[in-house]
């Protein structure tokens, strides 16, 4: 019996061996094979805090490790007298234990040596914690807004002030849902990281626009919570230019691992070119009132107008629902156009007014969505300049389809054939309606 257990003992540790050894093999090829040190982020293995990359930073580090040796002093002082009291000093060995209360002298003693130590961590931590809170006489404001789940950046004040725009992860779908094997900077990668200046003071003022998110920099000791309607601020002043990499830390939503923070510290020259160019991508894309837009310029930004304001009511297919008029083949969409801006400029009924909410640019371009979308097929364009003289009270001319349908063809037959040279005639008037308009 004996003989068969220590057998059996041997077979099941031999075996226990081999699958700890594979499975460890196994594990550190995966964890090799995937990811490496993420730069400016982790490193594999790392234990302690990150190479800090600011002066708040360096204090931070500091005051850690000085702090962790002051409590491992403490510790392997107070446990080695305990354990070396327990050990030596056994009633095995026939020691009586002493027997004395009330010793004025040790109280005192063990009263006053914690409160010196105290003291000791709190003059420094405190001296650090009030510096982090300064965020007076800063170079550049930016503004962080969490979202679920990405954040926005809103240079509000400084060099490259106006800049705004959204960062968002760029690690692909792919990965995360694993058909492909991980990347190094897994989860720690953006597609428009934030810019900032080397040696200067940069102010982050933190919001949120739905839930608690909050903007965390490791190397830069910076951590703040950002709240919906709430606004708080801190600041970092980078030593140092790189890429570094942070994430939202706190819990706010299925995707809170899905939204990390990165930072991109370059030169001041290279920050004046990068703000250089931000700021003619953004003059770009800005709407020009004064601009002459082509057809199809004015149906995709009136598309993306229309859906954003209108396809809640009229709905995306046009056709509208319960009070909400149909514009597929509606009167005023199809009829003339000072009708059709009258009504989207000034409103009527349960149909808002939108001369306050959009621009020149946006009214032309839904307008001229309207009469090109679903079965309309005006060929009308309208350019901003036209609404700018609509909003003074010069209403645009021209674009009445449905007269010249019902005048080309007393019949029926005669009408359908008009739809389609009211198409023909419009792509003859489309050119000249910005002219009579303009003018
Ligand atoms: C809140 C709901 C609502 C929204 C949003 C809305 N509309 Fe309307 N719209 C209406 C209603 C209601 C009418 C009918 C008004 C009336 O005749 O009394 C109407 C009428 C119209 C008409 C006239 C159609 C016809 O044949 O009588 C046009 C054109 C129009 N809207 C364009 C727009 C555009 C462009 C937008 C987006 C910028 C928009 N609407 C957004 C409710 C809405
Ligand atoms: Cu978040």
């Amino acid at each position: 019996m004996e003989i068969l257990g220590k057998e059996a003992m041997k077979t099941i540790k031999r075996a226990l061996t081999g699958v700890l050894a594979c499975s460890g093999l196994l594990f550190a090829g995966a964890a090799l094979a995937a990811v490496g040190d993420a730069p400016g982020g982790p490193r594999v293995n790392q234990i302690n805090l990150q190479p800090p990359v600011t002066k708040i930073a360096e204090e931070l580090y500091s005051l850690h490790m000085s702090m962790l040796v002051l409590c491992t002093v403490i510790f392997v002082g107070v446990f080695g007298v305990m354990f070396y009291s327990v050990f030596a000093h056994r009633k095995s060995k026939g020691h009586k234990p002493a027997n004395f209360h009330e010793s004025t002298t040790v109280e005192i003693i063990w009263t006053i040596v914690p409160f010196i130590i105290v003291v000791l961590m709190a003059l420094p931590a405190t001296k650090t914690v009030v510096a982090m809170k300064d965020t007076s006489n800063a170079d550049l404001t930016i503004k962080v807004t969490g979202y679920q789940w990405k954040w926005g950046y809103d240079y509000v004040k400084g060099p490259g002030e106006g800049i705004h725009f959204l960062s968002t992860l760029s690690t692909p779908r792919a990965q995360t849902d694993g058909r492909e094997p991980i990347g190094t900077l897994y989860l720690q990668e953006v597609d428009n990281p934030l810019v900032v200046p080397v040696n200067k003071k940069i102010r982050i003022i933190t919001t949120a626009d739905d839930v608690v998110h909050s903007w965390y920099v490791p190397a830069f000791g910076v951590k703040q919570d950002a709240i919906p309607g709430f606004v708080r601020d801190t600041w970092f002043k980078a030593t140092q230019t790189g890429t570094f990499r942070g994430f939202c830390t706190e819990l706010c939503g299925k995707e809170h691992a899905f939204m990390p923070v990165v930072v991109t510290v370059l030169s001041d020259e290279d920050y004046a070119k990068w703000v250089d160019g931000e700021q003619k991508k953004l003059a770009a894309g800005a709407d020009d009132p004064n601009r002459t837009y082509t057809l199809t310029q004015l149906t995709e930004r009136g598309a993306k107008v229309y859906a954003a304001n209108c396809a809640v009511c009229h709905q995306p297919t046009g056709k509208g629902a319960g009070q909400f008029p149909a514009l597929d083949g509606s009167k005023i969409v199809n009829g003339p156009i000072a009708q059709h801006v009258s009504i989207v400029l000034h409103g009527k009924g349960a149909m808002p007014s939108w001369a306050p909410t959009l621009n020149d640019v946006e009214i032309a371009s839904v307008i001229t969505f309207e009469r090109n979308a679903w079965g309309n097929h005006t060929g009308d364009i309208l350019q901003p300049k036209q609404i700018a003289d609509a909003r003074n009270g010069k209403l645009p001319e021209g674009g009445d389809h449905l007269a010249g349908a019902a005048a080309a063809g007393a019949s029926d037959a005669a009408a359908a054939g008009g739809a389609a040279s009211g198409a023909s005639d419009a792509a003859g008037a489309a050119p000249a309606a910005p002219a009579s308009g303009a003018q």
